[in-house]
C-alpha cells in the first residue's frame, strides 16, 4: 500500500511537474541566437582610410598610404572593452570604400599595399590575436558596397565578395557575428550591384555555421531600424521577411524597430549607436562623447527591452582607443555595477504561470524591475501589469508591452514591501525566469 501511494505522490508530482514547463511557441531561437543574444553589448570599431581622411563615406580612390596608424594597439581597445563590461568587438574589415584591413588575396586595395609595416601589417590579424587573449568575441562588418572593386557592379563581384567571407572566417575567425551592410551604392564604373543575397548566406551558414548574421533582415540578427540605439516598445524578436531583402527592399524602419508580433522567422534586434556623432575618429568630435548618463540611457533603451546594443567606439589615428571615449566607457561601467551590483530582491522561477509575486521581505524604496523571458521555449508576452503593494494596498502601477530576454523598468521610487506581476496578454502561458528589483540613482531612471 505504502509502495503504491509512494509511486501514486510521484506520478502526481512528475504530471506537476510536467504541465508547469513552458509550452514551445514556434518560431524560437536557434542556439547561435540564444548565446549570441545572452551578449548583450558588445563593440562597433570603424575603422579605416576615413580615419585619416576626415571622411564617413571614402570614394574608394584614396591611395593606400593614406592608411597609417602610428601605433596601432588592439591590446588596448581589448582591455577598454573588457574595462567597459563588453563581450566582443566587431570591425569593419571592409567600409564602402573597398579598403580591406587584411592583406586579401581578392583586391588591390588592402594593407598589403599601403606603407603601414612596410606592407606586412594585418589589422585583423592584430584584432583576432587580441581578442583571443582578452577573452573577447570578435566578430566582422563586410560592407558589400565597394567604390574601389573594378568588378563591383558586373555579377563577377559576387564571387569576390564570397571569396572574401571565405577568406577572413578562416583565416581570422571563428566570429561570433558577421556584418552585412545593406548600402547599395554606385561603383568605379558607375554601376550598382545586384547583391546575390541567397548565396550570401548560403556561403555563411556552410563555413559559419555558428556565427549570426546581421543584415536589415537577418537572417539571425536584424538592424533596429534606426542608428539611435533605441529598440521599439515593444520588442518583438520575431520577423516576416518574405518578399524582403536587406537594404532598399527592406521592411519600413518602423517594423524594424518593432518586429511583428505574429512574425514567421526568429531575427531578434541589434541597436547599433556611435559613441560619438560620426561612425570613424574625429578629432573635432573629441569634446562630444556621448557621457556615461547618456550611454546609461541607450543602455536602458537597447538591452532593456531586450534587443543587443552594438555601441561604436572609433579608434584614432594612432590606432588607439581616445581617452575621451575611454572615460566616457569606464563611467558607463561604473554606472551599470552602481545600479545592478545589489538587488533589493532577485527571485527566479522555473514554473510558468500568469501572475508572479515577489517579497522584499519589508518597506524599502525601489525604482527599477527587471523582467527575464524565458526565451528559449519562444517569445510570448504582449502585455503586463506591475503592482506594487504596501500592506496588500496598490501604491504604483506600471504597464508594459513585450519582455522579451530582458525588460529594465525604470519609475520614480515607490515604497512597497511586494510586488507582483501579471500577464495581461501573451501568446501562451510565459516563464518569467527571473525578477528582480533594485534602487537606481533618480537620475538615472529611464527618460522619454
Ligand atoms: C551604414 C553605413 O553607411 C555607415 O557608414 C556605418 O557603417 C553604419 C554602421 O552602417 O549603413
Amino acid at each position: 500500500m505504502k509502495k503504491l501511494l509512494f509511486f501514486a505522490a510521484a506520478y502526481f508530482f512528475y504530471t506537476g511537474l510536467q504541465a508547469q514547463k513552458p509550452a514551445v511557441n514556434q518560431p524560437i531561437p536557434s542556439p547561435r541566437q540564444l548565446a549570441w543574444q545572452k551578449m548583450d553589448y558588445y563593440f562597433f570599431v570603424h575603422f579605416g582610410p576615413n580615419t585619416f581622411t576626415d571622411l564617413e563615406w571614402g570614394k574608394g580612390t584614396e591611395p593606400e598610404d593614406v592608411f597609417n596608424p602610428t601605433n596601432l594597439d588592439c591590446g588596448q581597445w581589448c582591455r577598454i572593452a573588457k574595462a567597459a563590461g563588453a563581450k566582443g568587438i566587431i570591425i569593419t574589415a571592409k567600409h564602402h570604400d573597398g579598403f580591406c584591413l587584411w592583406p586579401s588575396k581578392y583586391s588591390t586595395h588592402t594593407v598589403a599595399q599601403s606603407k603601414w609595416k612596410d606592407g606586412k601589417g594585418d589589422v585583423l590579424r592584430e584584432l583576432s590575436d587580441s581578442c583571443k587573449k582578452y577573452g573577447l568575441k570578435m566578430g566582422v562588418y563586410l560592407s558589400p558596397w565597394d567604390r574601389n572593386h573594378p568588378q563591383y557592379g558586373t555579377p563577377a563581384y559576387n564571387d569576390v565578395f564570397v571569396n572574401m567571407m571565405k577568406e577572413v572566417v578562416s583565416n581570422y575567425g571563428p566570429f561570433f557575428e558577421f556584418w552585412w551592410d545593406g548600402a547599395n551604392g554606385e561603383g568605379p564604373n558607375g554601376k550598382k550591384q545586384v547583391y546575390d543575397w541567397q548565396r550570401f548566406k548560403q556561403t555563411m551558414r556552410s563555413i559559419a555555421p555558428n556565427t549570426v548574421v546581421f543584415s536589415d533582415i537577418g537572417p539571425d540578427a536584424r538592424w533596429v531600424g534606426n542608428e539611435k540605439g533605441f529598440a521599439g516598445d515593444p520588442d518583438w524578436n520575431t520577423l516576416d521577411t518574405a518578399g524582403f531583402t536587406p537594404g532598399l527592399g527592406a521592411p519600413s524602419q518602423d517594423t524594424l524597430n518593432h518586429g511583428n508580433v505574429y512574425g514567421k522567422v526568429w531575427i531578434p534586434a541589434e541597436c547599433d549607436v556611435s559613441i560619438r556623432p560620426g561612425w570613424f575618429y574625429h578629432i573635432e568630435e573629441d569634446e562630444k562623447v556621448k557621457p556615461p548618463e547618456e550611454l546609461f540611457q541607450l543602455y536602458l533603451k537597447s538591452v532593456g527591452r531586450g534587443a543587443n546594443l552594438l555601441l561604436n567606439v572609433p579608434p584614432d589615428r594612432n590606432g588607439v582607443i581616445n581617452a575621451h571615449d575611454s572615460a566616457a566607457l569606464v563611467g558607463f561601467k561604473a554606472l551599470r555595477d552602481e545600479s545592478f551590483t545589489k538587488a533589493i530582491a532577485d527571485k527566479k522561477f522555473k514554473a510558468a504561470s500568469s501572475t508572479y509575486t515577489i517579497p522584499l521581505g519589508r518597506k524599502q524604496k525601489i525604482n527599477c524591475i527587471i523582467l527575464q523571458e524565458d526565451i528559449a521555449t519562444g517569445q510570448k508576452i504582449k502585455a503586463f501589469t506591475v503592482q506594487l503593494l504596501q500592506n496588500g494596498k496598490t501604491v504604483n502601477e506600471l504597464h508594459g508591452h513585450t519582455v522579451g530576454k530582458k525588460r529594465i523598468l525604470s519609475f520614480t521610487a515607490t515604497e512597497a514591501d511586494t510586488f507582483t506581476v501579471k500577464i495581461d496578454d501573451a501568446k501562451a502561458t510565459p516563464l518569467l525566469n527571473e525578477i528582480a528589483a533594485y534602487l537606481i540613482d533618480e537620475g538615472l531612471v529611464e527618460k522619454e
